[in-house]
């Protein structure tokens, strides 16, 4: 393994995301009037350390463990052997919107300040960690998988590491090899990654080298300290515009945006261009998947110049809908109220 001196291999261009030390957030307007998935180009990046540079030749991945009855190796080439499973599926930061806390509610929380750019929904291909699982004998007094990623120990706290209980892993979490059709990229976890649907990002570990299956519940700094107990990601919306937008009247614009839930389908969407006095239904188009996005949009027709706030709320499957406030949490995580977009209207 050799390792680079940038955090990130991929380009960074101003344009297209916002550094944050060694990460870097996708802007919003870059998947303006784009598909369904975001374009591996622009998908964030969210690193502890750096991206390691990895050799797929040499690369191996180990499960092993009391849970295991017979401890495996598998090679590059052998998971790309196996049968394989595609899934529509976004990957996002627990912390996505934490910055909101501090900007909305004047009681923010240290971390990352992300906007709402630490998402992205990608077209994953893998192998199972079931059919892994059970190729190396797993029993049934397993209890939890632990992930451990090959990037450089973060702090004082080791490998990135953090386990996924033994019936999500047996549910639908995949280990993937490819990215939108491609192989993965360097800093989404070449050559193999956990992408565990719904949950938050830090449970789908990149650059897997190790899976340890135990009899018994395991603890990390990844499920303690940081991320404690965490699993599922509550419903967000943003829209597909860059913050201070210009929107020239007279005219009718067609403002789109997209709304998510680790829970659930999106059902409803609505918009208020007067600061939530009123609500207005937005239209879907494109797929309703779960764990994933659906996309959305809506006509506006301002009728004076000046500043507007924007909001957008989504409500799940669940029931669960987006409030106008979200109670303070000390890590900032989980930020699900409805975020105010500030745009210009002016005279075009
Ligand atoms: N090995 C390893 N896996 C990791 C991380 C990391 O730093 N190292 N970051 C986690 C976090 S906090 C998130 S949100 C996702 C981000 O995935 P991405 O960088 O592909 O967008 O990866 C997770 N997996
Ligand atoms: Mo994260």
């Amino acid at each position: 393994m050799e390792q680079v001196t940038a955090a990130i291999v991929k380009p960074l261009p101003d344009h297209l995301f916002r550094v944050h030390g060694n990460s870097a957030e996708m802007r919003w307007e870059a998947m303006a009037g784009l598909g369904y998935h975001t374009p591996n180009d622009r998908f964030f990046v969210r690193n502890h350390t750096f991206t390691p540079l990895i050799d797929a030749a040499t690369w191996r991945l180990r499960i092993h463990g009391a849970g295991v009855r017979c401890p495996s190796e598998f090679r590059y080439e052998d998971l790309r052997a196996m049968p394989s499973r595609t899934y529509d599926v976004a990957i996002e930061c627990a912390g996505n919107g934490r910055r909101f806390y501090r900007t909305q509610q004047h009681d923010g929380a240290p971390g990352t300040q992300w906007g709402l750019g630490a998402i992205g929904v990608a077209r994953w291909r893998g192998v199972p960690l079931k059919y892994l699982l059970k190729q190396a004998g797993v029993l049934p007094d397993a209890v939890d998988v632990l992930a451990t990623g090959l990037d450089a120990p973060f702090e004082d706290h080791g490998h990135v590491r953090r386990p996924v209980p033994i019936r999500k892993a047996m549910d639908d979490v995949l280990v993937a090899y490819e990215m939108n059709g491609v192989p993965l990229p360097p800093d989404h976890g070449f050559p193999a990654r956990l992408v565990v649907p719904g949950w938050v990002g830090i449970a789908s570990i990149k650059w897997l080298g190790d899976l340890e299956v135990s009899t018994t519940r395991l603890y990390t700094p990844w499920n303690t300290v940081f991320y404690p107990d965490m699993t599922t990601l509550p419903v967000k919306s943003a829209f597909e515009l860059e913050w201070n937008a210009r929107l020239p009247i007279p005219g009718t614009h067609i403002l789109r945006g997209r709304s998510w839930s680790g829970r659930g389908r999106i059902v409803r969407v609505e918009v208020s261009f007067d600061g939530g006095l009123t609500w207005r239904r937005a239209e879907h188009h494109g797929q309703r998947l779960v764990r994933a996005w659906l996309p959305w949009h809506i006509e506006w027709a301002p009728q004076h110049t000046g500043t507007r706030l924007l909001m957008a709320r989504a409500t799940d499957e669940t029931g669960a809908t987006q409030p106008l406030t979200r109670p303070r949490d000390p890590y900032g995580y989980n930020f699900d109220a409805v975020v105010q977009h500030p745009i210009h209207v002016v005279n075009g």
